[in-house]
């Protein structure tokens, strides 16, 4: 095992995400995570620093924050996620195999990964700051069994994706797929691994997948509040490995996210806004 803790940290049991399940809801807007203590709030919109802080000195740390936009970037990008009357924020339509999908111009970006990892929940997390939308998450493996498509304005789209894996529709292949060697205004995928467990065999294919059809892609570690941080760094710096070894199209630093927690959730918005071409003054 590559990673070196720095063992000082390692015996301070306690993370700042444990501490932060209080008011998690009200954290959905950075008007409100502005107002938390500074370490709290660095926390919660980058949770790879509090990991960062866990590994030995000697640890490779190139591939760490290579997307770091300012608090200001991060808070001026969440106006793309808050709805108004010349910026609507809706779910528009749904379809299960390409030639049903909308003719839409906009750039898009779509959620992919294993039945439960969190998609619904994620693409909630994000739109929280939408009053009435609906993003139906479930308990139940295969919930989402359509490609959902949600309208952000004229700026982009995010589709919700079916999972694959237990209990998935058998073209869910077919399904997603041709969707992504097909949609010319597919900008970035997004392939979720739950970050309490790590990649599984599941999510090797749909890695597969992406490799084989050239596509830029994204891993987001989900459900970041499950893990205590000494596992979770573990399994972030396995992933790292991962996709240094393994991929040329993925990004080389996995996102970390918790929809419970609104961890990750701001700093991905941003990352949102910028590879839609609507946020382009990042650093
Ligand atoms: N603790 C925790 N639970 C989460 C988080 N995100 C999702 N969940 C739970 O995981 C379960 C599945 O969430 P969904 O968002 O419906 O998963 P999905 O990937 O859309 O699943 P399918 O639609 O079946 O493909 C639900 O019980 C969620 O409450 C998270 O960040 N933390
Ligand atoms: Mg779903």
């Amino acid at each position: 095992m590559r990673t070196v803790f720095a063992s000082s940290r390692l015996l301070r049991t306690s993370s700042p995400l444990w501490q932060l399940r209080r008011n998690a809801a009200s954290l959905a807007s950075m008007q409100e995570v502005m107002k938390l203590q500074e370490k709290k709030r660095s926390s919660v919109v980058f949770p790879v620093r509090d990991l960062e802080k866990l590994l030995s000195p000697d640890i490779d740390r190139t591939n760490f924050g290579l997307f770091d936009p300012t608090m200001e970037e991060i808070t001026e990008a969440e106006r793309w996620f808050r709805p108004s009357g010349k910026h609507v924020i809706d779910y528009f339509t749904s379809a299960v195999r390409i030639d049903h999908t909308p003719e839409l111009q906009q750039p898009e970006v779509c959620f992919i990964g294993r039945s439960n990892v969190g998609k619904s929940s994620l693409i909630k997390s994000l739109f929280a700051l939408v009053p009435g939308i609906e993003v139906r998450v479930s308990k139940t493996p295969g919930h989402t069994k359509k490609m959902n498509f949600f309208k952000v304005g004229k700026a982009f789209t995010l589709v919700d994706m079916p999972g694959y894996g237990y209990k998935a529709p058998e073209d869910f292949g077919e399904m997603v797929e041709a969707y992504i060697q097909e949609r010319r205004s597919l900008k970035r995928t997004f392939l979720l691994v739950d970050g309490s467990i790590g990649i599984q065999k599941a999510d090797l294919i749909a890695v597969e997948m992406c490799e084989e059809l050239g596509i830029p892609y994204v891993i987001i570690m989900t459900k970041i509040d499950r893990s205590r941080p000494a596992v979770l760094v573990t399994q972030f710096m396995q992933i790292q490995d991962f996709i240094k070894s393994q991929t040329l199209g993925c990004f080389p630093e996995p996102f970390l996210v918790s929809s419970l927690h609104f961890s990750g959730i701001h700093l991905l918005r941003c990352f949102i806004a910028h590879v839609t071409g609507n946020h382009p003054k990042v650093s």
